[in-house]
């Protein structure tokens, strides 16, 4: 990649996963001249990193991929919910479709950039010394791009293996009669301890708070029944940014108690019996307003759920009977066989609320019981500095060299989730203040993607070459990501969307919950009326 160095290019996209080459394809399209820089090796942005066990999406095809024709057209998968290696072979398949390879860096990792105002152009900066410069500088980071580990005492004396889910060894890990911990119970956690049980001695979960986990209901399907319904692909990504999480469901037009006992347990159930985020996304429109409701919803899932698991004290922990948190205000995992899994007399699974970590040994992990227990692998499923971590740790400096680090200490500011003020012509997409974590990936870096691309073409017709949102905007979208959140059950529940779950982080709502629809409807306003709360030249 000799190329980087004294790189001149029109645009300059970080990140070559779903949002970034999307950003590329659509663009190209147009006769912008763009570069990608990936730190990774390959396309694929989370599905090139995330290779642990079980590493699956919890969104199902034909939802979670591109709407692209010329890339659905000569594509089938073998499941509803596809694994990282089908996941990477789609990447593939976008390549060669899209012919996006040839221009991206790979294992170019950017570690500063700053807009230059004298020549109008971005001044980026790479891990190994080298500089580009770009009229447009646009991020596709994703939102798990910082890895967060835990801070324990001993981790570098444990002498068996310990990974962390999002740096999983490529070649695998052998866990063939080991003993395994997992420490969290994200989706990760619960996918990782899942598939490791399958071929490990035992599976000893930590777990500091229940995911409220949901059956995935997997199934297999043929080349068949996709290419038949391939005529139908138009009308349903149309649909899919109808709804407000950019799905082919929505929450239903009723409220919970609109319904009689009878008629809302027998919703539950179909709900269940579909299976995905159907329960959690298709539920009634109340489920993430009124505490009554939610807790309705809860009591059903517990129900369900203790019914699968015959150890008492496992029970209590797992599903307890009263709520951890509000339902679906921190992601439910999907599972396949999680409960009955742990349920088995070899596994285990240590609430870590109640005696929390200590310390890691040499030979395993101490809680504050002082109980040792042994392992041969650790595997570190403890989550992300989400959302914003990735962009707060790329040197990103604005026009008086404020480093966004600083501008984002005591919290997150941003104009429509998408730009930044002092960020001249810079876009970011799935990141803080948009969709991004409410909503299904693809159709997020879609509705965002489709709003940079005619922004810059807008510009570009308008012969316009600065646009800069003013700080005026960005207050008043900060308020209104706020107000949308404190209508809902959100802010009450320590999670990864509230940046609860980094130490020292500021408590906020970090993505957008008024549904993709009013979201776009507000970015499309701002454009179509002249670039409102931009300053342009
Ligand atoms: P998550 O959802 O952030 O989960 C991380 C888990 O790790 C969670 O259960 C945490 O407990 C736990 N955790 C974090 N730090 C610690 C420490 N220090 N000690 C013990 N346990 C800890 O990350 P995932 O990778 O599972 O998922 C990320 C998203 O990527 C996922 O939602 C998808 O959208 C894709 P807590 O819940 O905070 O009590």
């Amino acid at each position: 990649d000799s190329y980087v160095d004294n790189l001149e290019t029109e645009v300059l996209i970080v990140g070559a996963g779903f949002g970034g080459i999307y950003l590329m394809h659509k663009l190209r399209q147009l006769g912008f001249k763009c570069k990608i820089f990936e730190a990774g090796k390959e396309l694929g942005g989370i599905w090139h990193w995330n290779c642990y066990p079980g590493a699956r999406v919890d969104t199902q095809i034909p939802i979670y991929e591109y709407s692209i024709p010329e890339v659905y057209k000569d594509w089938t998968w073998s499941q509803r919910y596809p694994g990282f290696a089908e996941l990477r072979k789609y990447f593939e398949h976008v390549d060669k479709t899209l012919d996006i390879k040839k221009d991206v860096a790979f294992e170019t990792r950017v570690v500063g950039a700053q807009y230059d105002k004298p020549s109008g152009k971005w001044v980026v900066n790479t891990e190994d010394g080298r500089t580009a410069r770009s009229k447009y500088f646009l991020l596709a980071t994703g939102f798990a791009a910082k890895r967060h580990f835990p801070d324990w005492m001993g981790m570098d004396k444990f002498k068996g293996e310990i990974h962390h889910s999002s740096f999983w060894p490529d070649a695998g890990v052998n866990v063939k009669g080991k003993r395994v911990a997992v420490v969290g119970t994200g989706s990760t956690g619960v996918q990782i301890a899942q598939e490791t049980a399958k071929d490990a001695a035992s599976v000893t979960v930590f777990q500091r708070t229940p995911n409220l986990a949901l059956p995935m209901q997997q199934q297999g399907i043929t080349e068949e029944e996709q290419e038949q319904r391939k005529a139908q692909y138009p009308e349903i990504y149309k649909n899919r940014m109808k709804t407000f999480a950019g799905f082919q469901y929505d929450f239903v037009q009723r409220n919970t108690f609109d319904d009689s006992p009878e008629e809302r347990e027998a919703f539950y159930e179909e709900r269940f019996k579909k299976g995905g985020f159907e329960f959690w996304l298709a539920n009634y429109k109340d489920l993430l307003f009124e505490k009554d409701a939610n807790r309705e919803a809860y009591n059903f899932w517990a129900k369900k759920t203790r019914a699968r698991i015959s150890d008492a004290r496992k029970r209590d922990i797992l599903a307890p009977l009263d709520p951890p948190h509000a339902f679906g205000t921190k992601r439910p995992s999907l599972e396949q066989n999680y409960y009955e899994m742990l349920d088995k007399p070899e596994n285990d699974v240590v609430d870590i609320k109640a005696t929390p970590i200590v310390e890691v040994t040499d030979s395993g992990i101490k809680t504050e019981d002082s109980k040792l227990r042994e392992f041969d692998v650790i595997a570190l499923a403890t989550g992300f500095d989400s959302v914003t971590g990735g962009m707060k740790n790329m040197g990103l400096r604005d026009i008086d060299g404020v480093d966004l680090s600083e501008k984002w200490k005591m919290g997150t500011w941003s104009y429509l989730g998408m730009t930044c003020s002092g960020y001249p012509n810079m876009f970011f997409l799935y990141g803080a203040q948009g969709p991004t974590a409410f909503s299904n990936g693809p159709s997020c870096v879609e509705c965002q993607g489709d709003w940079i691309v005619d922004t810059m073409k807008a510009l570009k017709e308008q012969d316009i070459n600065y646009i800069d949102a003013t700080k005026e905007a960005e207050e008043e979208w900060r308020r209104k990501v706020t107000e949308l959140s404190d209508k809902t059950l959100f802010p009450g529940t320590s999670s990864w969307y509230m940046g609860a779950n980094i130490p020292g982080k500021p408590r906020e709502q970090l993505n957008y919950a008024g549904g993709i629809p009013l979201y776009e409807k507000e970015c499309r306003e701002a454009l179509d009326n002249g670039f409102v709360g931009f300053v342009t030249a």
